[in-house]
């Protein structure tokens, strides 16, 4: 067996076996930072016989189809890896280097075989919050390692929200030097009662070198990154900063606690300008095609009390609180599209009408999927990120024996049954679903060893239900292709959750 996940579309086996050995690897210039990174793998990959010598080439080659799809061939002394681009390239080698180490870890020489893959989704993402636990660009950049050797391309960077914002804005240094702190954290469950904290200021942000750092990281491993400035609501850190944004007068300030904040941005012209400011400085960090604004869980209340905010909606010609969030969204889309981005948010910016969404806006279908089968019939696409399915912050096991966890239950066999594709979705609309996520919410995620825990194994069928052929999808098949990972994973000093027994 071929112990690669996810699982490669189509694997010929052949004949023979390739003894690797100190392998010499040849590859254009353009094919530099991946040959680097192919020859830096292999040298941790474990034992190798040095008596023979087997030659590894890289070649960009128009032949191949997909744009991130390879070809890996495995003779007894050449292996090559052909793809149309660098990512392709770089797949293919991710794909050889578990080979390689999973051949090491078993003491087996390479099978021969011809390799033909491609993804099934664009979008294979995770998501990490780093607001309600700061996780530093060290972490972020061993993320984006162990994200590519599962071949997901999308980071979903959570930089704001109620507990800490983390991204350093220029104009408006305050977001960070109070909205970056908190002044305790809670202790145990939000639901417990009385609530009790550790009273212990907690903190921190980046700095614009960390950014420019983790996007280049990210950029060298093929990885895009959405950045999130979570809008209008979980504002409470920035309006603690900037009083001026929110509706009332009472002072507040970052959360310590989890759950809703009432906190939502008023909805006056300089508030809109003021985020304006902020996400310009977002395009300038981030080159990528889509900017997060969340939208997500943004109680109306306050709206609904202040007379000025009550005033603006009639101003506007608004009907109700909902269309006066859909109204903010539009204008924030408005304006990333004058800097040639696209608006991606949680599927509350459907709530004020479907037919208030920016045309190119997308949407991140999480309660469910209804949100997202409702925004792809109305051509927009769709990311996939159900509760059900993709909350890496759930229980994946337990919860006896497990560490204190949001709630929920989400296993690794219910992550590996996941399907972006709901089956209520017509045909026509298929194509509007560009794929889906894990999500990190931080919460209860307070260390990077226990964010890694959270996350392992369950990426690897997560990345396997984004990849391969949905007919290729075999609970059995992937334990038992399980079965080195947790060593390989162990090997490169992640403490995964439970593994799969073996079938
Ligand atoms: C809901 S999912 C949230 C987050 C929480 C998460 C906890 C979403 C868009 N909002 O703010 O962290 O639940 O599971």
């Amino acid at each position: 067996m071929i112990p690669v996940i996810p699982r490669p579309l189509d694997i010929e086996l052949q004949a023979g076996h390739c003894r690797l050995g100190r392998p010499r690897i040849e590859a254009a210039a353009e094919l530099e930072i991946e040959s680097r990174r192919l020859s830096a793998g292999l040298s941790d990959g474990g034992d190798v016989d040095t008596n023979c010598s087997t030659t590894i080439r890289l070649a960009l080659d128009p032949s191949v189809q997909h744009r991130e799809g390879y070809r890996l061939s495995i003779q007894p002394a050449e292996i090559a890896i052909a793809a149309l681009t660098q990512a392709g390239i770089a797949h293919g080698i991710q794909s050889l280097l578990q080979m390689v180490r999973g051949a090491a870890i078993e003491n087996q020489p390479l099978p021969c075989c011809i390799i033909a893959d491609q993804p099934r989704f664009p979008w294979r993402g995770l998501m990490m919050d780093v607001s309600r636990h700061f996780f530093d660009a060290d972490q972020v950049c061993r993320m984006l390692d162990l994200m590519a050797m599962y071949k997901l391309n999308r980071f979903h960077w959570h930089l704001t929200d109620d507990q800490g914002w983390r991204l350093p804005v220029a104009k408006y240094p305050r977001l960070t030097e109070i909205g970056g702190f908190r002044e305790g954290t809670l202790v145990g469950h939000d639901k417990d009662r009385p609530r009790r904290y550790d009273d212990r200021r907690y903190g921190g942000f980046y700095t614009v070198e960390d950014i420019r750092r983790v996007v280049a990281h990210a950029a060298s491993l093929h990885i895009t990154i959405v950045p999130e400035i979570d809008m209008p609501g979980h504002m409470q850190a920035a309006i603690a900063a900037y009083p001026h944004l929110g509706n009332t007068t009472a002072p507040i300030s970052p959360r310590c606690h989890w759950g809703i904040s009432q906190n939502i941005l008023n909805p006056q012209e300089s508030t809109v300008q003021f985020m304006e400011d902020v996400l310009a400085e977002v395009c300038d960090l981030f080159p990528g095609e889509f900017v997060h604004i969340g939208g997500d869980e943004a109680l109306k209340h306050e709206w609904a009390e202040s007379r000025s905010a009550q005033d603006r909606m009639l101003e506007l010609g608004l009907k109700s609180e909902h269309e006066m969030q859909s109204w903010f969204i539009a204008r924030m889309g408005a304006f990333l599209a004058t800097r040639g981005r696209r608006l991606i948010g949680w599927d509350e910016i459907l709530e004020g009408g479907v037919e208030r969404l920016p045309q190119n806006a997308a949407v991140m279908s999480w309660r469910g999927m209804a949100g997202g089968i409702k925004a792809a019939a109305a051509k927009h696409d769709v990311v996939m990120t159900p509760t059900s399915h993709t909350y890496f912050d759930f229980y994946q096991a337990g919860p006896q024996g497990e560490p204190l966890a949001i709630g929920g239950m989400t296993t690794l066999e219910k992550v590996y049954g996941f399907d972006p594709i709901p089956p209520e979705l017509e045909t026509a609309h298929h194509g509007r679903i560009l794929g889906g996520q894990g999500q990190l919410w931080a919460e209860y995620i307070p260390t990077p060893e226990h964010q890694l825990y959270m996350s392992f194994p369950r990426a690897c069928a997560l990345a396997e239900v984004l990849w391969s052929p949905k007919d290729a999808r075999d609970w059995n098949h992937f334990v038992s292709r399980m079965r080195n990972h947790g060593e390989l994973l162990g090997r490169l000093g992640v403490k995964t959750g439970p593994m799969p027994a073996d079938a």
